[in-house]
C-alpha cells in the first residue's frame, strides 16, 4: 500500500473541493483531492450557471477568475413573467449597484482543474472505494484503490466535498446528525441548445402550464428549463415538444423571440431542499452539496458551496497560522447561518413560481398573491434582489 501525507485531504473534485484546494494552496497549506470519476466526466457535468459577486471574488482570490472576467456575462437584473405580463427586477438599482455573472459551472470546474494541474497540485481522478477513517482522532486517514492498487492518505483534516450522494456525510454517525428535508412534487427538464437568448436577462416564468426558466450560457447557447413531473423520462420529450412547451409558457409578446436550435443536452433534475446539521464531526468537515441541497430556482447551489469554502478555508488557515481551534469550532454554525437564509430564499422562489399539483386552492391563491405583492412593491423587489445577488459572507 502506498502512503502519502498531506495537511488537508479533500474528497470530491466538484467546485467545492477544487476551490478549497486552490485557496489553501495560496495560503501555503497542502492538500490532496481524491475524485471517484474521470476528468472528462467531471468537466462535462452540466449544472448551475449564475455566480454571485462573492463567488466571483473567491475565484479571483484562487487565481482562476481571468476567463470568467472575459467570458462571463454581467446580468444587472432578471425578468419575472406571470402568464402574459413580464416584469423587470433591476438588481443594480435595488441593491446599490450589485449584479450577478452568468458563467457555467462547467467552465468554473475546467478553470479550477486547469489551475490545479498547472501548479503541480495533487488531484487524483478515478479513485475507487474512497473511505474516511479515524475522524475522531487527530490523525484522520483516507484510503482508496486505483488501478487495482491500495493507497492511503494521512491528513490533519478531511474536507467532505463529495456532493449529495457522496460518502463523507455517511461517515458521521447518524445519531449525531439532524437532517431537514423537503422533496418537491416536480422537477426541471433542462436543455442546452444552439440558439440565441430570448431576452437580455433571464426570464423566470410562472404559468398555468407550469414554471419555465429561460437562461443562457453565451450569445449563441441557451439553457432553458421547464417544470415537469420528477419521474419524467427526458427521452419522452422530443426537441419539438420542448420548444413548443417553452414557447407556450412565455408571455405572448415574447413568443416570437424564442428562437429554436439544435438541442445538445437534455436532462431532468429532481427538486429538493436538504440540510444536514452539523457540518463537522471531529476532523471531518462537510462543504457544498455534501451537506445541503437547494432547489435551483434561486440559483444558490454553487454559490453556497463557495461560501462554505470561504468559511472552511478561513478556519483551516487560521488554525495553521495561530494554532487556534476557534475557526474550526465555529465553522458549522457560521456556514449554516448563511445556508438557512439561502434555503429560505430558494424555497420561497420555488413556491411562488411553480404549480403545485398537491396543494389546495387556498395555498395556490396565497402563492399567487405573494408574487403579485413582490412585483407591485419596491420593498418586496429589494428583498428578492438582495437575496438573488447574494447575502454577504
Ligand atoms: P458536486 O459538484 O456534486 O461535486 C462532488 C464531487 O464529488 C465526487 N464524488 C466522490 N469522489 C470520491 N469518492 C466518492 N465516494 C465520491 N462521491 C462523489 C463527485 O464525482 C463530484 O465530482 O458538489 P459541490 O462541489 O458541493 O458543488 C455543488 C454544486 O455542484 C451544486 O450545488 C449545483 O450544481 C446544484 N445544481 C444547480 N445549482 C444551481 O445553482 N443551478 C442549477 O441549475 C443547478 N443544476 C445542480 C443542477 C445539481 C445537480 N445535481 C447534484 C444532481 C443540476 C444537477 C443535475
Ligand atoms: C442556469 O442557467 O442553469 C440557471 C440559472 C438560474 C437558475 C437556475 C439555473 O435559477
Amino acid at each position: 500500500m502506498s502512503v502519502t501525507h498531506t495537511q488537508v485531504g479533500i474528497v470530491g473534485s466538484g467546485p467545492a473541493g477544487l476551490l478549497l484546494a486552490q485557496l489553501l494552496d495560496k495560503a501555503g497549506v497542502s492538500s490532496i483531492i481524491l475524485e471517484r470519476k474521470d476528468r472528462a466526466y467531471v468537466e462535462g457535468r452540466i449544472r448551475a450557471g449564475v455566480l454571485e459577486q462573492g463567488t466571483v471574488d473567491l475565484l479571483n482570490e484562487a487565481g482562476v477568475g481571468e476567463r470568467c472576467a472575459r467570458e462571463g456575462m454581467v446580468h444587472k437584473g432578471c425578468y419575472i413573467s406571470i402568464e402574459d405580463e413580464r416584469f423587470e427586477i433591476n438588481f443594480e438599482e435595488l441593491t446599490g449597484g450589485k449584479h450577478v455573472v452568468v458563467y457555467g459551472q462547467t467552465e468554473v470546474t475546467k478553470d479550477l482543474i486547469n489551475a490545479r494541474l498547472a501548479s503541480g497540485g495533487d488531484l487524483r481522478f478515478d479513485c475507487d472505494n474512497v473511505a474516511i477513517h479515524d475522524i475522531e482522532t487527530d490523525k484522520p486517514r483516507l484510503t482508496y484503490q486505483k488501478d487495482g492498487a491500495a493507497h492511503e492518505v494521512q491528513c490533519d483534516f478531511i474536507a467532505g466535498c463529495d456532493g449529495f450522494h457522496g460518502i463523507a456525510r455517511q461517515t458521521i454517525p447518524a445519531d449525531l446528525l439532524k437532517i431537514y428535508e423537503r422533496v418537491y412534487p416536480f422537477g426541471w427538464l433542462g436543455i442546452l441548445a444552439e440558439a440565441p437568448p430570448v431576452a437580455d436577462e433571464l426570464i423566470y416564468a410562472r404559468h398555468t402550464r407550469g414554471f419555465a426558466l429561460y437562461s443562457m450560457r453565451s450569445t449563441k447557447v441557451v439553457r432553458h428549463y421547464i417544470q415537469c413531473l420528477p419521474d419524467t423520462d427526458p427521452d419522452d420529450w422530443s426537441d419539438d415538444r420542448i420548444w413548443d412547451e417553452l414557447r407556450l409558457r412565455l408571455p405572448q409578446a415574447d413568443q416570437d423571440k424564442l428562437v429554436t436550435g439544435r438541442v445538445f443536452e437534455k436532462s431532468v433534475t429532481p427538486m429538493r431542499s436538504f440540510v444536514c446539521e452539523k457540518m463537522r464531526h471531529g476532523r471531518l468537515f462537510l462543504a457544498g452539496d455534501a451537506a445541503h441541497i437547494v432547489p435551483p430556482t434561486g440559483a444558490k447551489g454553487l454559490n453556497l458551496a463557495a461560501s462554505d469554502i470561504y468559511y472552511l478555508r478561513n478556519a483551516i488557515v487560521s488554525y495553521y497560522k495561530t494554532k487556534s481551534q476557534d475557526g474550526l469550532d465555529t465553522y458549522s454554525d457560521k456556514a449554516l447561518a448563511r445556508i438557512w437564509k439561502a434555503q429560505r430564499f430558494s424555497w420561497w422562489m420555488t413556491s411562488m413560481l411553480h404549480n403545485f399539483s398537491t396543494s389546495d386552492d387556498f395555498d395556490a391563491r396565497v402563492r399567487g398573491a405573494e408574487l403579485a405583492y413582490i412585483l407591485s412593491s419596491r420593498a418586496g423587489q429589494t428583498s428578492l434582489a438582495e437575496n438573488y445577488v447574494g447575502l454577504p459572507f
